[in-house]
């Protein structure tokens, strides 16, 4: 089997004013969408960063893509240093060859341990949808909300409406005592049978990490972990030392180099893999996986804002993955549109494999042109947060720079 075409296509979606540490999202999120060929006329998909870098490094590869066997994944590492670009390309030649053969994209990960993967509620502050009124985002969570009271009645609406079992605040936006106040107002009212998670985005200082941890382990509310509370391996560290809090991260052990500094210093004891990024697709995150087992460290998954084909290439992926501890963030909740036929849907908070061989997904090719149009008309190239908090706060500064920056979403 060979390659006999490769079509690019950054598109951009509808996307509320969601906010985190660095501001706020911008009306549209930046995605790029790829289609591999193969002489026999089958399309493989491949979805990922939306940075323009990533489409011109998959554009520069193109020549050599062609005539390419989708088998061959090392060279395909070697044609693409992008790890952005390659993810998405390593996805459309696992779907290809999934679709060619017969067999789902977790069969060639090595067979799935599950036919549903559990995903948790990605809980936000947020401006009210009005603040881009041009813009039609999905019926969810449409107003402002920037007190526990309000950030309460957003996951009520994503449990009654996904039935998801793990609730994750999007932190580092309030003072941490009105974002602790969020999480007990959470437990008070869902119970113990509800985990919780807050990710501020190493917003914090180790001080007012430390303060934090301990004033939630005070209240004995059911955390399940706290992700990236302050920056780099070692402020982690000092963290994780003064609290008996599992602390994960999606920011400082962000590539296969930096697990041996961050095991030596115990600056973790979860990892949340993604294939988009610095893990570098699928296969090597199910390889990462057996690494977190044998350091003892538990499996949980990243997203950033992304559509079906994502969806249906991390669900093949939390299917093949035996010691996923936890259940997977997702932003899919927070998008209306799709360039997927028929949109993914989850069943009490799990979604199970697409059926058919590959991903299971089939392109709308006629959506697709139109989210291509509004990512031309939208004119803008890669993620700003910050640019776009500037909008409402002139002089926004972001709280702390994050030390490391996803490669692709924040170039
Ligand atoms: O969508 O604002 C966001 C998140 O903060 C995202 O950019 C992060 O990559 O979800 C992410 C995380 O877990 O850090
Ligand atoms: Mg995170």
């Amino acid at each position: 089997m060979r390659i006999a075409a490769v079509r690019v296509t950054p598109i951009a979606f509808a996307d509320p004013p969601l906010l985190n540490s660095w501001g706020v999202h911008e009306p549209y999120a930046l995605r790029t969408i790829v289609e591999l060929e193969s002489e026999e006329g089958c399309i493989g998909l491949g979805e990922g960063h939306g940075a323009r870098s990533v489409a011109e490094a998959i554009e520069a590869a193109r020549e050599e893509l062609i005539g390419h066997d989708p088998w061959q994944f090392p060279r395909l590492r070697a044609l693409v240093k992008n790890d952005s670009a390659y993810s998405i390309l390593e996805t459309a030649c696992l779907d290809l060859i999934g679709k060619t053969i017969g067999r789902r994209v977790c069969d060639l990960l090595g067979g799935a341990v599950r036919e549903e993967v559990p995903y948790s509620a990605y809980l936000f502050y947020k401006f009210s949808n009005e603040v881009n009124p041009e813009v039609e985002f999905v019926d969810l969570s449409p107003g402002e909300v920037r007190t526990p009271e309000a950030l309460l009645e957003q996951a009520k609406a994503f449990v009654a409406r996904f039935g998801f079992r793990a609730l994750k605040l999007k932190g580092g936006v309030l003072p941490p005592e009105e974002e602790i106040e969020t999480l007990q107002r959470l437990h008070d009212h869902f119970g113990e049978g509800y985990g919780l998670r807050i990710d501020p985005n190493a917003a914090w200082s180790v001080p007012t990490s430390i303060r934090v941890c301990h004033e939630l382990e005070r209240r004995q509310l059911r955390v399940e972990y706290v992700e990236d509370p302050t920056e780099g391996r070692d402020g982690m560290a000092e963290v994780a030392r003064a609290t008996r809090l599992p602390l994960a991260t999606n920011m400082c052990v962000t590539r296969f180099e930096h697990i041996a500094d961050g095991f030596r210093k115990g600056s973790i004891r979860v990892l949340l893999i993604d294939h988009h990024g610095g893990w570098q697709g699928l296969l090597a995150c199910r390889q990462l996986a057996r690494v977190c087992e044998a350091l003892g460290w538990q499996v949980s998954m990243h997203s950033n804002s992304h559509l079906g084909i994502s969806m249906a290439a991390m669900t093949h992926l939390g299917a093949a993955i035996p010691n996923l501890d936890w259940s997977c963030d997702t932003h899919y909740p927070w998008a209306k549109d799709d360039v997927i036929q028929k949109r993914l849907e989850f069943h009490e908070g799990r979604m199970r494999l697409p059926a058919g061989p590959g991903l299971g997904v089939e392109l709308d090719r006629d959506r697709l042109e139109e989210l291509a149009e509004t990512r031309r008309r939208y004119g803008r190239e890669r993620r700003d947060d910050a640019g776009e908090m500037r909008r409402f706060v002139p002089d926004w500064q972001p709280k702390r720079p994050p030390l490391v920056v996803f490669q692709g979403a924040f170039p």
